[in-house]
């Protein structure tokens, strides 16, 4: 079969437009033996225009989850599978194992008295809890107790372990990686912990005691590395955080109100590579569509609405996790007219915003866009 060079053609200055001839096609074949190409025939495809996201919007139904997410505990022990996940594959990302864009993501089941071994990976990780009591991560000697709607962090390089208490439930809560992001860098490593778990090495929940104060910071405890010393953001705080900027502004017209979880040392993101939010839609709001670089995934911590992402509407609930891919248009919608509703959202927007890839755009009234919902 003959190779098509020119499928990428545009006729646009300064674009590569040229026509494949006999004697061009030629040309290419001995540029191919010697592991090289003619940049031309491929300068339109690996400059597009704007961002041209693989992924795929998804919306992952907890209902339709969690029962396989359960079954899994009789299939398996954390033991032999080294954790217990079922982890969402982007249909235009199953090669990387991506939910969305660099970022990997996966629901994980423990039963009450089972512990996953300690590891420790180059890859920066977050949890998100969704349901169970008596969860606990341990991060480099520090323990942290988990309930439903808490996140917690456990950055690039630290010796961590996760498990539920012998008194709790089964729980289930969503693992956040950028697992992709480190692959494609070539920069991985894993290291299994040598004791297979580590000494709780501090007072528990001494992270949150420490650093989780309203806006004051430990005179006497210093913090030089580059993730948040305050693993853990419970949900009761978050909840009222949100609660208190509704009560004094309306928020983004793009966004409703949106807060970042930050590093109490720096005010930055939570972590180098993966940041993350809470965002909070008043009764009935429906916000305005924009779209910006950075890969997201959302997870509903509260209440029942729908998402427009790149014209296609998802209605979700409790649970429920949904992505927005990189440059795609997308708007929220609150359906209560009476409760509001919480999206808890984790993405690469540290890596955007620290390269200057950063960009915003919203979607103009003209545009031709049809409103859905
Ligand atoms: O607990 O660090 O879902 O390394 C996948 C890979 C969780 C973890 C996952 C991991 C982890």
């Amino acid at each position: 079969m003959v190779k098509v060079h020119d499928a990428f053609r545009e006729s646009v200055a300064g674009r590569a437009d040229v026509a494949d001839t006999p004697q061009l096609l030629a040309y290419y074949d001995e540029l191919e033996r010697l592991d090289t190409g003619a940049l031309w025939t491929v300068a339109n495809k690996i400059e597009p225009w704007q961002p041209q996201s693989a992924s795929v919007p998804v919306l992952w139904r907890y209902r339709d989850l969690r029962a396989h997410v359960l079954r899994s505990i009789d299939l398996v022990t954390p033991e032999k599978a080294g954790r217990r996940v079922i982890y969402l594959n982007n249909p235009g990302r199953r090669d990387v194992a991506a939910a969305v864009g660099w970022l990997y993501s996966g629901l994980q089941v423990m039963h009450p008295g089972e512990a996953a071994s300690a590891h420790a990976h180059s890859a920066s990780a977050l949890r998100f809890i969704m349901e169970g009591t008596g969860a606990y991560t341990v991060v480099d000697g520090h323990k942290m107790t988990l309930g439903a709607n808490d996140f917690v962090l456990t950055p690039n390089g630290t010796w961590h372990e996760h498990g539920v208490g012998a008194e709790g439930t089964t729980c289930i809560w969503q693992d956040g990686l950028d697992i992709p992001l480190i692959n494609a860098l070539e920069a991985g490593f894993y290291v299994v912990h040598p004791d297979l778990s580590q000494a709780v090495t501090h007072a528990v929940d001494d992270a949150t005691a420490t650093w989780g104060g309203v806006a004051l910071r430990p005179h006497d405890v210093a913090w030089q590395k580059n993730y948040s010393p305050l693993f853990k953001y419970e949900w009761g705080p978050t909840y009222e955080a949100l609660l208190k900027r509704a009560s004094v502004s309306d928020g983004s017209p793009f966004d409703g109100i949106l807060m970042h979880y930050v590093n109490p040392v720096t005010g930055g993101p939570v972590m180098p590579t993966i940041g993350a939010s809470m965002q909070l839609l008043r009764p009935g709001e429906h916000t305005k569509a924009h779209r910006h670089t950075g890969s997201f995934l959302y997870q509903v911590a509260k209440g029942r609405g729908f998402s427009v992402v790149n014209g296609q509407r998802f209605d979700w609930q409790e649970r429920d996790i949904f992505c927005v891919p990189s440059w795609m248009f997308h708007e929220h919608a609150n359906l209560s007219a009476t409760e509001d509703a919480c999206l808890f959202c984790f993405s690469d927007l540290p890596v955007m915003h620290s390269l200057g890839l950063y960009r915003e755009e919203a979607l103009a009234e003209n545009a031709g866009h049809q409103p859905v919902g």
